[in-house]
């Protein structure tokens, strides 16, 4: 028997909304700014080089899924983050279902012996997809139990054969105004890009993903293809994926290059270091019957709670520093 408690709803589960509400004031305040032209570069300096080694597929196997409660497929489906498709929570779902998600050419080029312009089903063949249940959280400070269906980016990217020289993979979403209508506000400096480390991008915990639940990725989800980099907050895990560059150098990314003191590189999960505007010590995890406003506050974890997993890749690091 289930036993139904009156939710009780503190003060500072209602946080998270108006810091999404904030969010969004301060893009709509850069966008129509004549300041954003002028904002200098990335000016950082490089941080200290990735350690050469990678975990093992089964050393890191233990750690793979989760078994706390599953958020429901229609949360994980209607509460979306897609910017492309408008900036609401309800307008990816209901705007993105027209995304085109086949064919589907992804172009792999840069520091790698054998680049090229790869369907999705080439670009997939001989990988099965494996079931993953990663917890997903914002950095609005909202998170998610997620069943992903996927592969290891890792075992993707070896085919292309990376040179020494990739020490970064660039990522790019699809950018086409006639099918994502969010795209006529400038919210994000299109297309969006993420990237991620050499090492990070080979951690066997970081998924290619193309399905949810058991079914095929819908498109508010990242159709047909998104990154899924668990211990990072959910922006770098970039949807409808249609370029992935090695690259030598850091590259920018889209958040960063809206507000860099806000969203750095790296963006691992971390309760230590506040956003310069909202505390990150907690989170409304969205689970079970507990959906968006019902949603308790529980403590987000270093790395949410992959640091077993992926802390060494950060040994010696300034955390504080690389944010
Ligand atoms: N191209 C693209 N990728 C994106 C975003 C976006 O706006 N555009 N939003 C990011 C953010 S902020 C989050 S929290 C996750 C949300 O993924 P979900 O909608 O599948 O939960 O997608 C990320 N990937
Ligand atoms: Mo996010």
């Amino acid at each position: 028997m289930r036993h139904f408690r009156v939710p009780r709803i503190a003060a500072t589960q209602t946080t998270d909304e108006s810091v999404y509400r904030d969010r969004r004031r301060l893009l709509a305040a850069f966008a129509t700014s004549p300041l954003l032209a002028t904002l200098p570069g990335c000016a950082e300096a490089e941080p200290p080089p990735p350690p050469k080694t990678t975990i093992s597929a089964a050393d890191a196997k233990a750690g793979f899924s989760t078994r706390e409660e599953l958020t429901r497929y229609e949360d994980i489906t209607t509460y979306n983050n897609f910017y492309e498709f408008g900036t609401d929570k309800g307008d990816p779902s209901r705007a993105a279902k027209t995304l085109r998600t086949s064919p589907w050419t992804v172009a792999v080029e840069g520091e790698c012996a054998k680049p090229g312009r790869v369907g999705l089903e080439d670009l997939l063949r001989g990988l099965a997809p494996q079931e993953r249940v990663y917890r997903l959280r914002c950095v609005e400070g909202w998170s998610m139990v997620i069943p992903w269906l996927g592969v290891p980016l890792g075992e993707v990217l070896r085919r292309f054969e990376p040179t020494s020289k990739a020490r970064y993979v660039a990522f790019t979403t699809l950018a086409d105004p006639k099918q994502m209508p969010g795209m006529r506000y400038r919210s994000i400096n299109w297309p969006y890009r993420e990237g991620l480390r050499i090492d990070e991008a080979m951690h066997p915990l970081t998924l290619l993903a193309t399905g949810l639940y058991g079914k095929p990725l819908p498109q508010q989800n990242g159709a047909p293809l998104r990154l899924v980099v668990p211990w990072k907050y959910g922006f770098k895990s970039i949807k409808s994926i249609v370029s992935i560059r090695f690259v030598e150098k850091m590259p920018e990314t889209a958040w960063h290059d809206l507000q860099p003191s806000e969203y750095g590189f790296f963006s691992n999960v971390n309760p230590d270091v506040d956003h310069p505007r909202w505390s990150q010590k907690t989170e409304r995890r969205i689970a079970g019957s507990k959906s968006k406003l019902f949603a308790e506050r529980i403590p987000t974890r270093p790395f949410n709670g992959y640091a077993e997993q992926v802390a060494s890749m950060y040994a010696g690091m300034d955390l504080r520093k690389w944010y």
